[in-house]
């Protein structure tokens, strides 16, 4: 940190508690014990933005561009507090004016600008970027609505709008605007940038462009705009239902609206700098995450060629030695491929272009499965990004491999070299400092505050192993925790839960793949069972937080199904002492803090070689939770780091379940009619009970799916799930083991630091100083 923006930190830092009284004073004409909750936030956030203004800016010789359609960044006031080594300060200055900083986060809003998995990601590489003192910034869009906002009626999934942005924000509007030409019309853009603070470090932007015209009153109810104008409904939403025509179309422009923004504002910043753009690659270096932003090469391409006087070869050239791409998911459904006649009417002006890389291809290598366009006129964007991009990388071991291996493995053969993995992190001051202050002060006291910098000194907590003391904290602090979200649950579910239960949590999106609908099976076995008069030897406590894609009808079906079993059992006098289940409205970050570190038995069931890594798996783990899942993503390596004795694995695994798809012979009414269990659980989704609370329709059709296709083999781990279930549950009442089991996987949980991850993208792809 330069000495000047050191001094003039300090000078705030020191003057904290004037700080806030002045701006209270300045903004509201009142004293901070006076202002309201929500008027205490506004000052906080003016507070933070004075002190992020004068840290120190990153700028390098050369500088990553993480091009992104999602940055799920989550509310930042505590982050922002933390990161800035002010958080302990002003929470004592708000308690001095009868003030909870605690009440005070409520005031904010999430912006809700990813889906999942990729788009927190993307968030959390953010952080640990500026933490490690990297240039590197993050481009991406400035949705008004992000993602929906759920809403159960009915037992079913409704989708409204998530209305984020008020009047002060942490977004700065900038002078910056582009123009961006379509094939049918023009649009001007407006950069807005947030900052992106690092831990005890400097800062860096995160980038986020809009349209000028926008206009939020296309939006009429629930979710549902006119798709086809484009100039007023850009930015409105993430990810608009994709299920028609017009919904891909408006898919593709916004990809090509964030690419050409991004194209223009890195070429600025490189004649700003005076750099020569033959040597583009020494200085900028853009890391394209998952195919959504693949324009990016060859709208690159098309202007080095049409406004840089540069020739074809050398234009193809630079740009692959500039832009790396990142694969998040196997799915081939995920997979982008557009029909060339969607291209052609958004984007023309890149087609030829797209023409010739596919020419390129075509003229060495005569595998037609590697070629770009393929015969039914498809373009496929991943080929673009491994043809034309010099790295390409997997987000966990067993993803990598299986990219390598199978999925990828005609592009492996001709580009071994291009070909390496990146274990996917989480960042530890967002999920274990901010959100569990508790466990993170405990940690300082056991075993130093070295950690905090360096997470791998978590290690150092094994040396606490049998000590006593420390398993017993652990533990409390966990029922801290878990009390904290009973009241939360008690507020917003309204659903009364045992803090003394266990907490069985599982959480993320909707996906076949992922299987809720094996957990919400094992729910109904254990229903039946307590019915039969099989009890328990403790309550247990089923949760479920997931958004179903609005177009995606067997994923809604499952949430159907959830919450009619959250119906049957919680008002089951028989069952109810023994079980609850909850499915959470609204799943967004925020609620993930609370969720996680309460959680006991984290649910990683996906169908092993589908979760690409996970990342709920790390955050779990990192607070305490024990993993029962299969030998699937980043489970694999959290499995190899504590051992067998402190994880719960079961189902089939990975080249098994890539054998059943290549022979086409899984066949899942084999699997219930061979096992009475099974059988069992399935007929209760057409019960009378289900019935009389839920739809026919949802679940006839989710019976249906089961029995008749189960694309993602919920039967063939049906049986080994509820054993291994069974298994973690008895093992929760072996309690001096139990609390060893949560010891080892916080020591452990060092190596999913996206600090590691960072390091690694940096040390392998980036090569920034
Ligand atoms: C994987 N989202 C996780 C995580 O690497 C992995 C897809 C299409 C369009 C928009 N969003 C998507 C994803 O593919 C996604 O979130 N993938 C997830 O990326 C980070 O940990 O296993 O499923």
């Amino acid at each position: 940190m330069s000495k000047h923006t050191n001094m003039q930190r300090d000078v705030l830092v020191l003057n904290l508690e004037e700080q806030l009284e002045g701006i209270a004073e300045e903004k509201y004409g009142k004293s901070l014990k006076e202002c309201t909750d929500r008027e205490t936030y506004f000052v906080l956030l003016d507070m933070t933005t004075r002190l992020m203004n004068v840290a120190e800016v990153y700028n390098g010789e050369k500088k990553v561009y993480y091009i992104s359609m999602e940055f799920l960044i989550g509310k930042l006031l505590s982050n922002n507090l933390i990161n800035l080594r002010v958080y302990d300060r002003v929470k004592a200055i708000l308690e001095k004016n009868g003030k909870d900083l605690a009440v005070i986060e409520e005031c904010e809003p999430e912006p809700s600008l990813g889906n999942g998995g990729l788009g927190r990601l993307a968030a959390c590489f953010l952080d640990s970027i500026a933490t490690l003192g990297l240039a590197g910034e993050g481009i991406g869009l400035n949705y008004h609505f992000g993602l929906f906002k759920q809403v159960f009626k009915d037992h079913l999934q409704n989708a409204e709008k998530n209305d984020w942005i008020e009047e002060q924000s942490w977004l700065e509007k900038t002078d910056t605007t582009f123009e961006v030409s379509f094939g049918d019309k023009k649009v001007v853009s407006r950069l807005y940038n947030m900052d992106v603070v690092g831990y005890d470090t400097g800062v860096n932007k995160l980038r986020l462009f809009d349209i000028e015209s926008i206009d939020e009153s296309l939006v009429k109810k629930g979710i549902d705009f006119d798709k086809t104008k484009i100039d007023k409904n850009l930015t409105l939403f993430l990810y608009p239902d994709d299920s028609d025509e017009a919904g891909n179309l408006l898919r593709i422009y916004q990809e090509y609206f964030l690419v050409s923004n991004a194209a223009q504002l890195i070429l600025r910043e490189q004649k700003e700098r005076q750099y020569d753009l033959h040597e583009l690659n020494n200085h900028a270096v853009i890391q394209i995450n998952d195919t959504h932003p693949t324009m990016i090469i060859p709208e690159l391409i098309r202007i080095l060629v049409e406004e840089k006087a540069f020739s074809m070869d050398d234009a193809i050239d630079v740009v692959s030695k500039t832009c790396a791409y990142t694969n998040h998911t196997i799915l081939a459904e995920a997979l982008e491929t557009w029909p060339l006649k969607y291209l052609e009417k958004v984007v023309p002006q890149l087609v030829p272009y797209i023409k010739e890389l596919d020419k390129r291809v075509r003229a060495k290598y005569k595998n037609p499965k590697v070629q770009i366009i393929d015969k039914d006129k498809k373009v496929h964007m991943a080929f673009i990004d491994i043809h034309y991009g010099f790295s390409i990388n997997g987000v966990a071991a067993i993803h990598t491999d299986i990219l390598k291996d199978s999925e990828l493995n005609d592009f492996y053969k001709i580009y071994p070299e291009k070909f390496n993995n990146k274990t996917n992190g989480i960042t530890f001051r967002r999920w274990l400092l901010s959100c569990n202050h508790p466990l993170a002060d405990f940690l300082s006291q056991t075993i130093g505050d070295g950690f905090k910098k360096d997470a791998n000194k978590l290690e150092k907590l094994l040396d606490h192993i049998n000590d006593e003391e420390v398993l017993d904290q652990l533990e409390a602090i966990k029922m801290g925790k878990k009390k904290e979200l009973v009241d939360y649950l008690k507020k917003h579910e309204n659903v009364e839960v045992d803090p003394d239960s266990i907490f069985d949590i599982q959480v993320k999106r909707l996906h076949e793949y992922k299987r809720q609908q094996m957990n919400a099976l094992y729910i109904i076995h254990k229903y039946l069972e307590i019915k039969g008069g099989k009890k328990p030897s403790r309550p247990l406590t089923f949760i479920f937080g997931a958004k179903a894609a609005p177009a995606y009808v067997i994923a809604k079906d499952i949430i159907h199904l959830l919450l009619v079993l959250q119906e049957i059992v919680n008002n089951d006098p028989d069952v109810n002492k023994y079980m609850k289940v909850i499915m959470v409205e609204n799943y967004n970050v925020s609620y993930a803090e609370k969720l996680i570190p309460a959680c006991d038995v984290s649910e990683q069931i996906s169908l092993a070689s589908k979760e690409a890594s996970g990342t709920s798996n790390m955050k779990f783990m990192l607070n305490g939770a024990v993993t029962l899942g299969t030998d699937d993503g980043a489970n694999v390596e959290i499995h190899e780091l504590v051992g067998d004795d402190n994880i719960y694995i079961f189902g089939v695994k990975a080249d098994e379940v890539i054998e059943h798809y290549k022979k086409a012979d899984y066949v899942s009414k084999d699997y219930y009619k061979k096992s009475k269990v099974i059988k069992e659980a399935v007929d209760f989704i057409v019960s009378k009970e289900c019935l009389k609370v839920g739809h026919k329709e949802n679940l006839e059709r989710l019976y249906n799916e089961l029995l008749n296709k189960d694309w993602f083999m919920t039967l063939i781990d049906l049986e080994s799930y509820i054993a291994k279930k069974d298994e973690i549950f008895a093992d929760y009442e072996k309690r001096d083991k139990w609390k060893k089991m949560m010891l080892t996987n916080i020591a452990k949980a060092g190596y999913f630091s996206s600090d590691r991850t960072i390091a690694e993208y940096n040390r392998d792809i980036w090569h920034l100083n």
